[in-house]
């Protein structure tokens, strides 16, 4: 629900995709197809993902604009943020999703990425998935914070924590 309710928050024909592993309902939303996920599946060749050479879920797909995932988590945050500082000066009114899991937004480069976007005012929607577990890693042992939305205080931009599984 909460992939579903994110993706189409976005222009699906001309905004940018950086997902992570678990964004398959947001891919499928902005253009892969159900064969393009099963051709990567089964490492053929004209997988658009990687042409079957990376594991599964490691999405990209140029002509939907998803931006080729890299398997070191939270490396779309600053690629995210690079793809935002581009639009900005070349004027394009485009907005970029970006994602990760709240494991992987203990480390670095989601700091990184989060911050050059709010100082440069750039055109970024970053969303953590938190399923409250790291694979065995439980989010008591993840971070402090009461919230991951609270983050957003320290980098001066908009925080808002949503219910994923909320149908209503
Ligand atoms: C930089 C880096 N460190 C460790 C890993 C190994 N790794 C892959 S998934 C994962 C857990 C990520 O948990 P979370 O961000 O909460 O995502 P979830 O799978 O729970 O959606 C780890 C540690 C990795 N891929 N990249
Ligand atoms: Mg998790």
């Amino acid at each position: 629900t909460a992939q579903i309710g994110a993706a189409f928050a976005f222009d699906l024909d001309k905004d940018y995709c950086l997902p992570y592993y678990r964004d398959l309902a947001v891919v499928l939303a902005f253009g892969m197809t159900a064969k393009d996920i099963m051709l990567s599946a089964f490492a053929k060749a004209e997988d658009p993902n990687s042409g079957g050479r990376q594991m599964p879920a490691h999405f990209g797909q140029k002509s939907n604009r998803i931006v080729t995932q890299s398997s070191p988590v939270t490396t779309q945050f600053p690629h995210a943020a690079g793809i935002g500082l581009a639009a900005k000066m070349a004027n394009d009114p485009v907005a970029i999703y970006a994602s990760t899991g709240e494991g992987s937004s203990n480390q670095g480069d989601f700091h990184e990425g989060i911050n050059f976007a709010s100082v440069h005012k750039l055109p970024v929607v970053f969303v953590i998935h938190n399923n409250k577990y790291a694979i065995s890693v439980p989010a008591s042992k993840q971070y402090a914070a009461e919230k991951l939305s609270d983050r957003a205080i320290g980098y001066g931009i908009p925080g808002e924590r949503v219910d994923g599984t909320n149908m209503a």
